[in-house]
């Protein structure tokens, strides 16, 4: 089965980094297509995959189309049952789904507070209580996970979906200097090291527009990942 991929800009897409990581933390070959964001053929282009209404959006070659990166993950999952997007552990996978699940509907005042950016690391940044209880939170959730692990650095052992869902969350502890104990600091430190998202992260450098709109007008230092 080929697939098709749009997502926005790589360095501060989250939601795009979710859905590419679905493909290529798997081995799942994909055509990406960039839908620059804040601009007028944004919209435009997104008509041409109905009825899509924001990045990422993916296609099948048989015509399933998916507008939602939990879409994305979901209809990739029963489309390849070979590739183990969840764990096999039915105990783990029903944690897997529920901290995805949770990551996708919820932890909104870190998303609105700490915009993912992949360009600059921010100096001096203040997280506000309702972001230091999401932190909190998270870090339960990633603890939970890791007392049902396997063997290997992710959430669960193996990678799976739920990292992939958490990956962007690692990159604003990382680019905001956000404080966290040993056992989340490690997990942070496995996405930076993680080949796929420094591959992620290199295009989005070579290729991408500085976006205004995410300047936090803090002092800057270089994003965490040589
Ligand atoms: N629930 C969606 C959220 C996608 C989303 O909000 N994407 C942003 C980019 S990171 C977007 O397309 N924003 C443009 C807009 O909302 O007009 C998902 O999980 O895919």
């Amino acid at each position: 089965m080929s697939y098709e991929l749009l997502i926005g800009d790589r360095s501060y897409s989250s939601w795009s980094l979710r859905g590419w990581l679905l493909f290529a933390a798997f081995d799942l070959p994909v055509r990406v297509v960039v839908n620059e964001m804040y601009r007028d053929s944004f919209r435009a282009t997104l008509d041409d995959w109905a009825p899509a209404r924001t990045v990422p959006v993916a296609r099948a070659g048989d015509g399933a189309l998916w507008s939602d990166s939990l879409a994305i993950a979901e209809g990739l999952a029963e489309r390849h049952p070979d590739i183990a997007f969840w764990p096999k552990d039915p105990a783990a996978r029903a944690l897997a789904r529920s901290i995805t699940a949770e990551m996708h509907s919820g932890h909104t005042a870190l998303r609105s507070a700490c915009p993912m950016n992949l360009r600059v690391k921010w100096e001096g940044f203040a997280p506000d209580d309702a972001v230091l209880a999401d932190l909190a939170r998270i870090e339960t959730l990633w603890a939970a996970a890791r007392r049902l692990a396997g063997d290997g650095p992710w959430l669960f052992g193996a990678y799976t979906v739920a990292d992939a869902f958490y990956a962007p969350v690692a990159m604003r502890i990382a680019g905001y200097g956000l404080s966290v104990g040993a056992g989340a600091q490690r997990y942070v430190e496995a996405h930076l090291a993680h080949a796929p998202l420094r591959a992620w992260r290199a295009e989005g450098e070579a290729r991408d527009r500085t976006l205004e709109v995410y300047d936090m007008g803090l002092p800057t230092a270089p994003f965490p990942m040589s």
